[in-house]
């Protein structure tokens, strides 16, 4: 099977130019396709995923990728997709960002892997070199306003207004594509369908700079929007965006987003996001039918993507953190996966004195009072560590630290609060 027969059984194409030729393209020759990756913000988040594996993929078919870091774009702005002007970061902010998301993309794509090893670029490398003279007449000639105002990016921004410095990223976009043609041999630009006119765009300037009607070969693909059965924006819980860096996403959090996929959603994200074969997919789209309480397409989609962007390791620790938090079994977890599994629930300092359970009930505002919390303890509503304690004379010691450190407090069914001893 031909890589565009794989992306299309996958549903992963949204739109190409020539498709016949780009599959003939890709068939002849080691093709160098590349994808840009705005620093934006200090992480990548879910939805950069589906591109930049798409690169994965490409380079798995024997291609070679180019992972670009807007550091110059970055600077500027993509009008498309969006509704509002964006807001300027400063040069340094743009830099560190660019530093973050290229080490993300490093684990991801393989960068040493002999001939079709990916490559990362930045475009500040030769957009920063360029005077606005030279802008302005090398390559703003050959965009006509028109063209230019036809593009969904602008047409959607005309009635909110757009500022110049936005109107002319299609052209930054541009040049990068040829610049990535003349100097990589570049052939493919991919991206999510949000980037469709500024990837034909730079189509469109690579042909009009070749000089003397010289033919060239130059293809565009864009992979469609998620979209979810429930009609919610994809990748967007109520803590906000899934981001790639386990200090904003914990790798547990991450497991549990995929874990929680909707059965309608789950089968479309294993061909979106894994690289399982159709037909493995397929078995699992079985199970769904024939036993929908195993959830295991949904286990295998969490297992493979926190696998993929974090590690081995981190899985386990996922894995260890759900089943303890599922069982109420808490001892069995170390500090580490503590902190993370209870990363959201109320915390508490506190000195490592013995100390009666009713005072510590108070104090950690578990309880409104001690007769509230002599209540609690004999009604079996509180667990020391996911274990029931009905002592009223209970008095915590060293015993109850997990690692010396953090003791779990359960009130009720899930009201959890963790109090951390320094
Ligand atoms: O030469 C290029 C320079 C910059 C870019 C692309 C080519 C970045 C692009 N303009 C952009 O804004 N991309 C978004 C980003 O960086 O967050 C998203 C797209 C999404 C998908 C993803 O990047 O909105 O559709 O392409 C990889």
């Amino acid at each position: 099977m031909d890589i565009i027969q794989d992306l299309e059984s996958r549903g992963l194409i949204q739109q190409m130019t020539d498709g016949a030729g780009l599959k003939e393209h890709l068939a002849e020759n080691e093709v160098t396709l590349y994808c840009g990756f705005d620093p934006t913000a200090d992480s990548l988040h879910i939805g950069h995923l589906v591109p930049a594996l798409m690169l994965k993929r490409f380079q798995q078919a024997g291609h070679r990728p180019v992972a670009l870091i807007g550091g110059g774009t970055g600077m500027i702005g993509d009008p498309s997709g969006r509704t509002s002007e964006r807001q300027l970061n400063d040069v340094e902010t743009v830099n560190y960002f660019a530093e973050e998301i290229k080490k993300q993309l490093a684990k991801i794509l393989d960068f040493d892997q002999g001939k079709n090893s990916a490559v990362a670029r930045n475009n500040a490398e030769w957009l920063s070199q360029l005077t606005v003279i030279d802008f302005l007449r090398d390559i703003g000639k050959h965009f006509g306003i028109n063209y230019m105002l036809a593009k969904d990016s602008v047409q959607s921004r005309l009635e909110y207004g757009i500022s110049f410095t936005e109107f002319t990223y299609m052209i930054l976009q541009s040049y990068d594509y040829m610049n990535l043609f003349e100097k990589e041999n570049c052939t493919l630009q991919i991206g999510g369908s949000d980037q469709w006119g500024n990837i034909t765009a730079g189509m469109e300037l690579i042909r009009r700079t070749r000089k003397d009607g010289e033919q060239v070969n130059v293809f565009g693909l864009t992979v469609p929007l998620i979209t979810k059965a429930d009609g919610t924006k994809f990748g967007k819980t109520a803590g906000g965006a899934i981001w790639l860096d386990p200090e904003k996403t914990t790798p547990y959090e991450f497991y549990q987003f995929w874990i929680n996929t909707d059965d309608r959603d789950v089968i479309k994200f294993l061909k979106y996001f894994t690289f399982l074969s159709i037909e493995e997919i397929d078995q699992l789209a079985e199970t769904l039918e024939e036993a929908p309480e195993k959830r295991l397409p949904h286990i295998k989609l969490a297992e493979e993507l926190t696998k993929l962007v974090h590690s081995e390791e981190a899985l386990e620790q996922a894995k260890r953190i759900s089943n303890a938090l599922f069982s109420g079994d808490i001892k069995q977890l170390n500090g580490a996966e503590i902190k993370q599994g209870f990363k959201d629930v109320p915390t508490v300092q506190m000195q490592k004195d013995a100390k009666p359970l009713v005072e510590l009930l108070v104090e950690a505002n578990i309880s409104s009072s001690k007769r509230q919390a002599r209540e609690d303890i004999k009604n079996g509503a509180i667990y020391i560590n996911g274990e029931r304690q009905q002592d009223l004379q209970y008095e915590l010691s060293d015993a109850d630290r997990i690692d010396d450190q953090f003791t779990i407090i359960r009130r009720g069914k899930k009201k959890y609060f963790l109090i951390e001893f320094n």
